[in-house]
């Protein structure tokens, strides 16, 4: 379902449309009021005429913060009556966050994701076991909605229950696989120990967390998939925001519906393309929730040279990590998933792994909890040590602990960080 009219189009005719679809989302915003109409009224903004896309970077920001101030749904753009389903999500910080969907947006959301599904390699054609959780979270009812707009076949099995999903991939024979990075190589180690036969899978789509280049290669090796990146939040619309193509090198904004800039995190200045910067949605299509210059905290770089799939849309890095996850060790800075990076590139650990930060004293402790991937007498402990400095610069403790013991995710997000405030150690065998 590639539609070269939509996801191909030269940049100035795709720069026309947006110009066009972001005076119409400007206007609406003035017209519901809130938030994001005071902001505009205070930039000098009176209608969307006054807006240019080259301008956008000047128009103020929208942020997580907006939707907890009105939560539950107090940034509605439409009438209450119009709104047909409500999605959400539970936050890092425990803070829930819910969004709206009119029927329209809820079209749109599924046509979104069956952009995706198709840009990894899906056809109508296709099966698609999608074992992300179904609920108030967006991926499960997100990417079956997508299959069912493909005109694929959608196994709806949600998470957990991880022999149950075995049994299903062995009998339905699905050719794409939808779940979380983590749950997709707790699938595949299953799958092996079982001796269950996967081999219909070809394409996976991954996302909801943060994930590596070589946590991919560790799905590849114990599935017979190619691995792709989909990248969406709930505020935006879920998932179906960006994917990558087959050719692994990106992932494809569906920039037509989601306008986005990469901004520096600290002043809000655009980056340099190819730099870095925290992503910045605007939704001018989204009626129910449209969101301006909405501040994501995800850190990722854009780039909008060619890619041998055919499409034009800007495509974007895999997410570097979110802003607020960032870790200070002892003066170093950095994501978890660049820890993830060099444990797993060691190619000395199995996959799974969990980053303590021991606050108990003031001076802050990282301990990287994980599996030996062969058992030898003292274990790889002390070279990722050396690895993580010589690569990171980090101090940290790197304990081995005994095959299992670190948790493997059945349902949800993988939690790869936990904070150790007072009382026991959160994994046993730390101290
Ligand atoms: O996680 C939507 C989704 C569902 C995306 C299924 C992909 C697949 P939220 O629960 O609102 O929505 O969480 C959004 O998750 O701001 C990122 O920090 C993170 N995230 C989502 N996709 C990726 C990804 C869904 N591919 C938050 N890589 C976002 C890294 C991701 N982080």
């Amino acid at each position: 379902m590639f539609d070269p009219k939509a996801e191909a189009m030269s940049r100035d005719e795709r720069a026309a449309l947006q110009r066009h679809r972001l005076w119409g989302l400007v206007d609406r915003l003035l017209v519901a009021g809130g938030v994001q109409a005071d902001r505009l009224r205070e930039a000098g903004v009176k209608g969307g005429a006054d807006v240019t896309l080259a301008e956008l970077h000047t128009l103020p920001f929208t942020t997580k913060q907006d939707l907890w101030d009105a939560y539950p749904l107090g940034m509605l753009a439409v009438p209450q009556d119009r709104v047909v389903a409500v999605h959400g999500s539970s936050g890092t910080q425990g803070r829930p966050t819910l969004v709206a969907y009119t029927k329209a947006d809820l079209d749109l959301w599924a046509g979104m994701c069956a952009r995706s599904l198709s840009c990894a390699g899906a056809s109508a054609e296709s099966v698609v076991h999608n074992a992300y959780g179904y609920g108030l979270f967006t991926g499960g009812i997100g990417v079956h909605q997508g299959a069912v707009a493909l005109g694929a076949a959608v196994v709806p099995m949600s998470g957990g229950m991880t022999e149950r999903q075995l049994r299903m991939i062995a009998d339905l024979r699905p050719d794409v696989l939808a779940c979380t990075p983590a749950y997709a190589l707790r699938l595949g180690e299953a799958a092996a120990e079982t001796g269950t036969d996967v081999s219909s899978l070809r394409a996976g789509l991954f996302g909801a967390e943060p994930w590596s280049e070589e946590l991919r290669t560790a799905i590849e090796n114990v599935l017979p998939i190619k691995a792709m990146d989909i990248y969406g939040l709930s505020e935006v619309i879920g998932p179906g925001v960006a994917t990558e193509c087959l050719e692994q090198n990106g992932l494809h904004v569906n920039e037509d519906h989601f306008i986005v800039e990469a901004v520096d995190p600290a002043t809000g200045d655009p980056v340099e393309e190819g730099e870095p910067g925290e992503l910045v949605f605007s939704t001018p299509t989204k009626q129910a929730l449209p969101l301006l210059r909405y501040r994501t905290g995800d850190i990722a770089a854009l780039s909008h040279g060619e890619c041998d799939c055919g499409r034009t849309l800007v495509r974007m890095s895999r997410i570097r990590g979110r802003v607020d996850d960032m870790l200070v060790i002892r003066g170093v800075n950095l994501y978890p998933g660049e820890v993830e990076r060099v444990l797993l590139g060691s190619g000395l650990v199995v996959p799974h792994y969990q980053l303590v930060v021991d606050r108990r004293k003031p001076d802050v402790r990282l301990v990287v909890a994980c599996e030996a991937a062969e058992a030898t007498e003292d274990g790889p402990a002390e070279e990722l040590t050396r690895a993580l400095r010589a690569d990171l610069g980090l101090h940290a403790e790197v304990r081995v602990l005994p095959a299992g013991t670190v948790p493997r995710v059945e349902v949800g997000k993988a939690v790869r960080v936990v904070t150790w405030e007072s009382g026991p150690a959160p994994l046993p065998g730390l101290d």
